[in-house]
């Protein structure tokens, strides 16, 4: 398993759960004093990342890219694959669509998050689940063109009332034609939804593409109540070598964050 750490590079996410908030430089340089493995960047837009700056940076600090975020299409415009107007959904695709070009670039998968969106008004769960289908067959092909999996995440039932646990998540992917997707298990969102995070995991079996290394209270493994080692264990033993990703808040202060991530990383995965 390797290690990664979250840079936000969307104003408006500035009290969300992301480590580094000042810049692409300064959140590599960090990251890699740290002796991160790679970063995962939650850009307000693919033309945020200018990919030569981002690939002189990636040299400089020998890290690689864990993945992209797409929510900021969300959290800025709203945008989701399940809105109720047409437009809305296409406009969803063509913004995840471009954040694949750029992460693939990097040979790294877009992850879907918000903009799943919530099942909202007069629309079914059919109907919602039936959108979700379409965006995620089109968009799960297109990341497959590029060689990368599409991760889809299960979010908590503040977030979204679409899916919430690993076992519903993986039963709704197999009905899908695309075999382009991969699962990402958040340890936030699990924690407040699974019963057994370690049975879980197990449950993830040969879909778990991506991992949110975050404690309970989304902060730094070891500063919650998250026991990390039947989770670190179960992911062995389906053979996840993914990255553990820390989306996490800056808490205490970012450089805390970081150091009590990679420090619950080093301890968790040599046991
Ligand atoms: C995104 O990775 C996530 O976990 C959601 O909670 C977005 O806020
Ligand atoms: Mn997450």
């Amino acid at each position: 398993m390797r290690s990664a750490i979250t840079i936000s590079l969307t104003p408006q996410a500035r009290s969300g759960p992301f480590v580094f908030h000042d810049g692409l430089a300064e959140g590599c340089r960090v990251a890699s004093e740290f002796g991160f493995d790679a970063v995962e960047i939650f850009p307000p837009a693919a033309n945020a990342i200018d990919e030569a700056d981002l690939q002189g940076l990636l040299d400089r600090h020998s890290l690689k890219v864990a993945a992209v975020g797409t929510g900021a299409g969300w959290l800025i415009h709203k945008w989701s694959l399940t809105s109720a107007d047409a437009a809305v959904r296409q406009r969803a695709r063509d913004f995840i669509r471009a954040i694949i070009d750029v992460a693939a670039a990097f040979g790294a998968p877009a992850i879907i998050g918000s903009m799943q969106g919530k099942i909202e008004g007069d629309v079914t769960r059919e109907q919602a689940l039936a959108w979700l289908g379409e965006g995620l067959e089109e968009l799960g092909d297109y990341a497959a063109s590029h060689g990368q999996p599409l991760l889809y995440e299960f979010l908590n039932r503040y977030e979204t009332n679409l899916f919430n646990r690993v076992a519903p998540t993986v039963k709704f992917l197999k009905g899908l034609k695309t075999r382009g997707i991969k699962v990402l298990a958040d340890l936030f969102h699990m924690n407040i939804e699974e019963t057994d995070l370690a049975a879980a995991v197990r449950a993830g079996r040969d879909w778990i593409g991506h991992v949110h290394f975050a404690d309970s209270n989304r902060q730094a493994i070891g500063l919650g109540h998250t026991p990390i080692e039947p989770i670190v264990a179960a992911l062995r033993e389906i053979g996840y070598a993914g990255y553990l990703s820390a989306e996490i808040f800056p808490l205490p202060d970012a450089l805390a964050a970081a150091r009590q991530t990679i420090e619950s990383f080093h301890r968790s995965t040599k046991l």
